[in-house]
């Protein structure tokens, strides 16, 4: 180590003295404020936003290994591998459908609807060098954080959501960031 970091690092103490110091006071002020107007902004952007959504709604959980929903429960919580799309219909009726889209783990998701051939199962599409799927053919996607249809991904805690007309037959959905159909963000909804 040399002398001119020193300077550096005695900076970066009284910093973190100073951080330790302001923290504890907004602990202090939050346990003797009780709820304060701040308190809501915890819940901001969160499921408890979910807008009304029309049609037969589906209700999709994506999920990383060391996500907050992985509490205990093991790789039987995420499905088929270190990561996991779950979808609370495995069937609906043909028409309008609604997905309202939440990410509960860690790092940032979307869910892609791609139509699934009748000889074809779930999960077993070819994946590119890039880690991703084909999605020609997609019927739309929620990727967009705090918002409907296409964006960026959604942020850990967030929700997207989209609603399309979808015809009887075999969909998947996925999850296309790279790697992330490889590690078991797909399941199979049938429309009836
Ligand atoms: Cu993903």
């Amino acid at each position: 180590m040399t002398d001119a970091r020193r300077p550096l690092l005695v900076g970066a103490l009284v910093a973190a003295v100073v951080a330790l110091v302001a923290s504890g006071a907004v602990a202090v002020g939050a346990l003797s404020g009780g709820v304060g107007p701040g308190r809501h902004g915890f819940l901001a952007g969160s499921a408890h936003d979910a807008p009304k959504l029309p049609g037969t709604v589906v209700t999709v959980s994506l999920r990383n290994m060391g996500g907050p929903m992985m509490g205990g429960q093991g790789s039987t919580m995420m499905g088929r591998g270190s990561m996991g799309l779950i979808a609370d219909h495995a069937t609906v009726p043909h028409g309008t459908v609604s997905f309202f889209v939440t990410n509960d783990g860690s790092i940032n998701h979307e869910m892609v609807v791609l139509p699934l051939a009748d000889s074809q199962a779930a999960g077993t599409r070819p994946i590119a060098g890039d880690g991703r799927v084909d999605e020609t053919g997609s019927l739309g996607e929620a990727s967009k954080t705090n918002g409907e249809g296409a964006g960026e991904g959604i942020v850990p805690g967030a929700s997207g959501w989209m609603t399309i007309t979808l015809a009887p037959g075999h969909y998947e959905l996925v999850c296309n960031l790279a790697g992330h159909y490889r590690s078991g963000m797909f399941t199979e909804l049938t429309v009836t």
